[in-house]
């Protein structure tokens, strides 16, 4: 892949935000010091998980914490996103976990910045209707208010959920991701009930003296495969589904059009005060862009995801792209698309934006595709910034290798490996680089 190598990436502002991600069934492990997840019950089914494996102990970060917040230390990032697990906190002894990474991570001088759902619901909870169920916003708000009030003396910023986006398409619209249910549009109460979780979420951090809250929402932009109507059609639905129903109602406190009359409940625009309840950014997972189409009448395949051909659109491959060990394909420039996209489309109202995740997988210690891929989106990200869109912070996926869900320990996304069979963390060619270049922004 072509870089700029060489080149330093130009400097940010002061102040603005440096960290990685990961997510607490990623990497945790220690599956018998917690409640089971909708993610455990996914993962002995046979066939969910691609090389059939689990996370049971994935990097066992849970007994190997201090090892990783040293590696954070080294790294040189001001923050570290990571997630708090629901049915973790739900066992005997499960906050004090989060309680000494908490302060392994102050003494260390890591910003905490936890997630307080990243998709591993509790079992209990999926039996009594999970996402598709009103009261499970409700429940949600309760585990906040706990987290928050034990860690709150500690943790400054805050994340209600990560990608209810994925969550509900995944996970319940097509069933690749636990709890692997295949409802397809009837999905949609899963976005309205996670949408509310999140502003209840907000009004229990508030309620706790927190002021600084985010969400963590996935994007891209969402580029036609022709200029032909039903292409354009096709795509802006697929806008809709994978942006807009989740940045709207966040930012705008509105549904896109058509879209609220779906949603169940009996008065939807009073979820929807609740659901605009004020954050303090917008975060942004952002990935790769998606070609989109009118659907052809076939089942297709996108980045090891099967789509159905009864969907209104179709995935369409980018050509002349080079590709990640997902098939993703890597176009930096469509970040700063996607953020003065935003800044246009939303104006005033946008809060300042944080971006919660990027990067990529590929194999290999010496993984110069990974930097290349950094180096450039870090480079569109400033030029996003150059442009007048106002960001706050970026943090990578991921600190290190993991369970990627549905594939299993294929696919790597860390800057530091970790061998499964040892657990042995080496931190590869990006760490070094991502750590010079830190240093380099002073
Ligand atoms: O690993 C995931 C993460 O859990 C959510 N965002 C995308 C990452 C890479 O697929």
């Amino acid at each position: 892949m072509a870089t700029d190598a060489g080149d330093p990436i130009p400097r940010f502002p002061d102040g603005f935000l440096w960290g990685v991600s990961t997510s607490a069934h990623q990497i945790e492990g220690a599956a018998d010091a917690r409640e089971r997840s909708v993610w455990d019950v996914f993962t002995a089914e046979p066939g969910r998980v691609k090389d059939g494996s689990t996370a049971a102990v994935a990097c066992d970060h849970y007994h190997r914490y201090p090892e990783d917040v040293a590696l954070l230390a080294g790294l040189g990032v001001g923050a570290y996103r990571f997630s708090v697990s629901w049915p973790r906190v739900n066992s005997p002894g499960g906050l004090d976990f989060y309680d000494r990474l908490t302060d392994e991570l102050c003494a260390a001088g890591v910003r905490p910045v936890p997630t307080l759902f990243h998709w591993d619901l509790p079992v209990s909870l999926e039996e009594a209707g999970g996402w598709l169920t009103r009261d499970t916003a409700a429940r949600f708000a309760d585990h906040v208010s706990v987290v928050a009030e034990r860690l709150g003396d500690r943790v400054t910023k805050w994340i209600t959920l990560n990608e209810p986006a994925e969550h509900t398409l995944l996970g319940h619209a097509l069933g690749a991701h636990a709890p692997g249910r295949r409802l397809l549009f009837d999905a949609l109460p899963v976005a309205h009930h996670q949408l509310l979780a999140h502003g209840l979420a907000v009004r229990a951090l508030r309620a706790a003296g927190a002021d600084d809250i985010g969400i963590a929402n996935s994007h891209g932009p969402t580029w036609p495969a022709s200029g032909e109507p039903a292409d354009l059609e096709a795509a802006g639905f697929y806008d809709v589904l994978l942006n807009r129903l989740f940045a709207e109602p966040v930012i705008l406190g509105e549904y896109p059009d058509g879209m609220g009359e779906l949603m169940p409940g009996d008065d939807i625009p009073a979820d929807l005060e609740v659901i605009a309840e004020p954050v303090d950014w917008y975060g942004i997972n952002y990935y790769a862009p998606t070609r989109v189409g009118a659907p052809d009448g076939t089942d297709s395949e996108y980045g090891g995801l099967a789509l159905p051909a009864e969907l209104p659109f179709s995935v369409r491959e980018i050509e002349g792209r080079a590709t990640t060990d997902f098939g993703w394909p890597v176009v930096p420039e469509a970040l700063t698309e996607l953020l003065t996209g935003f800044r246009d489309r939303y104006g005033d109202k946008l809060p300042p934006i944080v971006i919660t995740e990027n990067g990529c997988s590929y194999e290999g210690l010496d993984d110069q595709d990974r930097i290349a891929y950094l180096d450039g989106h870090l480079r569109a990200l400033h030029t996003a910034l150059e442009a007048g869109v106002d960001v706050r912070g970026y943090f990578v996926w991921s600190l290190m290798d993991n369970f990627e869900w549905a594939e299993g320990y294929a696919r790597r996304f860390g800057l530091v490996h970790v061998d499964y069979t040892t657990l042995e963390r080496t931190p590869k060619a990006s760490y070094h680089w991502f750590r010079d270049m830190l240093r380099n922004q002073g």
